[in-house]
């Protein structure tokens, strides 16, 4: 089966935010689900270039149209890699063959009377791009914008949109998943209870001279709508004359829209019509998601406060991103976003629940298993009701996930995971591993528990590969798992895992996110990256006012001691982070704020000089049972040792 997913092409008058960074992400997980179904995906977005918003916009940047098309278009294309968003093709209505294709079309319905050059007064807005019905207007203004319309009458050609009403309604009629959720299906069918007026395809090059020349008009160029739509078309070399393409008849019948319900009308009223014009059979499928808004109000760059992916991502990993904004809208409602609730989620479903799971389980195959996928002994570990209580939900999990993604119910496909991940949870405690492990005659049990947990983790990262791709990955290469994954093949219990195989050490999923560490992803409010103190590293200069003095007695319940580095490696998603492991004398785990000075291979055998009865804290999901001392000079930062080698321990007075 073939699947062809496109996002609306986005205009280039606005740097790309969280709501294009949705829909993108959207299509991808789509994507992704498809290909690991073992369908061949083809994925398509873009950008949308011509029309007065874009002219205007660039005149306000004193550079041509063209020149600024480039520029923001380059950054729409720039964000998907750090999205993980991998499209087949990235579509430009600037593109020659695109608009070639869009000249041919204009010719072909001009020629067959479907284009007709007639007056037309109407209420103009500049914002929307087009006339506004007076049942449109609230209070005399544009709803979207805000502002009032301008009267224009002017010669235009016009798409006789209305000679399809009928055929529209009827098809949305007799296929009730064309568009969905239904609520919008039934938002169009009311809105086609009324006649269609026909649409304006046309500007005057005397009002607007960036777009598309209509080819037996040089007077005019193209509505910004009727060159846009055409890209999805034109993105798979479809041409109106002749035979389909390959690409074309392999991907168009299997077409599925993702959009926003900004632009519903024109996906299921112009779109379609448009299409049955040209004597090309319907998409599949329009899907119609709601808004975002931030901290329940709209976003908006003159309140100020867009958010911008590329900043939650720089912050929290794409994973949780994708992860996130899944997660937390019901496809076709509006949702708010705010970093309270991202974070409440990072640390609640990533750091604790997965993470967690994760985690306690490769530390017990570490610890009661040698670090390998255990054998199973027959007769030797029984089987009982919480087993079969954990496969069959692995088992459903798999299968609930694919129903819902059927249904773009991405919140719940998640939802779905998240119950096994919390039964897995549970599992632990009722089985209570550590315990089976002091008693060798239940050996085999502990085997059968944890293998049931690796196995566990396995299914539960097959769906992950949708939507966290990297911790998909993460987890599967700790399994000893390689190569493409596929819902059929391994979507089922059991048969995969290699008893024996390494299971290999792994970093955590995901540290709890540490509040210090924040920068707002809201425009306009970016924190300066504060190289803040790191709790960990003294470096202040002293004072020395009398405020500022201590006794003798205070400095004494302060224990310096001098620490041997036997290991230290970087934390993962933190800059300034390094984990090191020293004894002083007994071992412990200090999290010191140096990653920016220091390698980790520098630190090893190194004598540092720790604060040893600082109260432990917990720093990117790690707990630091002390403080590193450092000064900082000349922009460096050193950090404090002694003039000699003593033993590690050693008090320092
Ligand atoms: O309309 N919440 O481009 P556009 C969720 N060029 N999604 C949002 C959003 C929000 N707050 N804001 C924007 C256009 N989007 C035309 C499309 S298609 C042939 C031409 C997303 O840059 C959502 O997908 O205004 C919405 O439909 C789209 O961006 C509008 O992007």
């Amino acid at each position: 089966m073939n699947t062809y997913v496109t996002t609306p092409i986005f205009y280039v008058n606005a740097e790309p935010h969280l709501g294009h960074a949705y829909t993108t992400i959207v299509a991808d997980a789509y994507g992704r689900y498809q290909r690991l179904k073992g369908n061949t995906v083809r994925f398509q977005t873009g950008t949308d270039e011509h029309g007065d918003k874009i002219a205007t916009a660039a005149e306000a940047a004193g550079i041509t149209p063209q020149a600024y098309a480039d520029r923001v278009s380059a950054m729409f294309r720039a964000v998907c890699p750090p999205l993980q968003v991998e499209y087949d093709n990235f579509i430009r209505t600037t593109d020659a063959a695109h608009q070639r294709v869009v000249q041919a079309v204009l010719q072909k319905l001009y020629e067959q009377g479907d284009i007709v050059l007639s007056d037309y007064s109407g209420l103009y807005c500049q914002g929307c791009e087009r006339f506004l019905t007076e049942k449109e207007l609230q209070g005399g203004l544009c709803p979207d914008h805000l502002k009032p319309p301008v009267a224009i009458t002017e010669q235009n050609y016009f798409f006789k949109m209305s000679r399809y009403q009928g055929w529209l309604i009827e098809h949305i009629k007799a296929n009730p998943d064309f568009i969905t959720p239904e609520r919008y299906r039934n938002e169009v069918l009311s809105f086609l209870s009324e006649p269609l007026e026909d649409l304006c395809i046309s500007r005057p090059t005397s009002r607007l001279t960036w777009g598309i020349p209509l080819p037996f008009d040089k007077n005019f160029v193209t509505y910004v709508w009727f060159d846009a739509l055409l890209n999805y078309l034109s993105g798979l070399g479809y041409f109106p004359e002749g035979e389909m393409s390959a690409e074309c008849s392999h991907y168009w019948p299997v077409a599925e829209h993702v959009v926003a319900k900004d632009i519903l009308k024109p996906h299921a009223i112009y779109w379609t019509t448009m299409l049955k014009a040209m004597g090309v059979a319907p998409y599949r499928k329009l899907h119609v998601h709601g808004y975002w808004n931030v901290n329940d109000t709209k976003m908006s760059k003159s309140i100020g406060n867009v958010v911008r992916p590329m900043d939650l991502v720089e912050k929290y990993g794409s994973d949780s991103v994708r992860y996130f904004l899944l997660r937390e809208m019901s496809f076709g409602l509006d949702s708010s976003f705010s970093l309270a609730a991202f974070e409440a989620r990072y640390n609640s479903d990533l750091a604790n629940d997965l993470g967690n799971l994760f985690s306690r389980t490769m530390a017990m195959v570490q610890k009661f298993a040698g670090g390998k996928v255990p054998l199973l002994v027959d007769g030797e570990g029984e089987s009982t009701e919480l087993d079969r209580q954990l496969i069959a939900a692995a088992h459903e999990m798999v299968q609930e996930f694919c129903r819902q993604m059927e249904e773009f119910h991405f919140h719940r496909a998640l939802q779905a995971v998240w119950e096994v991940v919390s039964l897995s949870n549970k599992y632990i405690v009722s089985n209570a591993p550590w315990e089976l492990a002091k008693d060798p005659a239940k050996r085999g049990r502990l085997h059968l528990v944890i293998y049931n947990l690796l196995e566990t983790l396995r299914l539960i990262a097959l769906p992950l590969n949708v939507v966290m791709p990297t911790t998909a990955l993460a987890m599967q290469v700790a399994l000893g798992i390689s190569g493409r994954q596929n819902l059929a093949a391994h979507g089922k219990w059991g048969g995969i895992l290699q008893e024996g195989a390494v299971i290999s050490l792994s970093t955590p999923l995901f540290p709890r996110f540490d509040q210090a560490d924040a920068v707002s992803p809201v425009a306009g409010q970016t924190k300066p990256q504060q190289v803040k103190a790191p709790k960990n590293a003294v470096s202040s200069s002293a004072k020395t006012d009398e405020d500022t003095l201590i006794t003798f007695d205070e400095f004494k319940r302060i224990d310096l001691r001098v620490a041997t580095v036997v290991a230290a490696e970087k934390v993962a998603k933190s800059d300034r982070l390094l984990k090191l492991t020293v004894e002083a004398p007994e071992r412990r785990t200090v999290v010191a704020g140096i990653a920016e000075y220091y390698q980790p291979e520098e630190m090893v055998g190194r004598q540092v000089i720790i604060v040893a009865n600082l109260k432990p804290t917990k720093l990117m999901g790690i707990e630091s049972q002390g403080m590193v001392l450092a000064a900082k000079s000349g922009g460096q930062l050193f950090v404090s040792t002694v003039s000699g080698e003593v033993d590690a321990g050693s008090k320092v007075a």
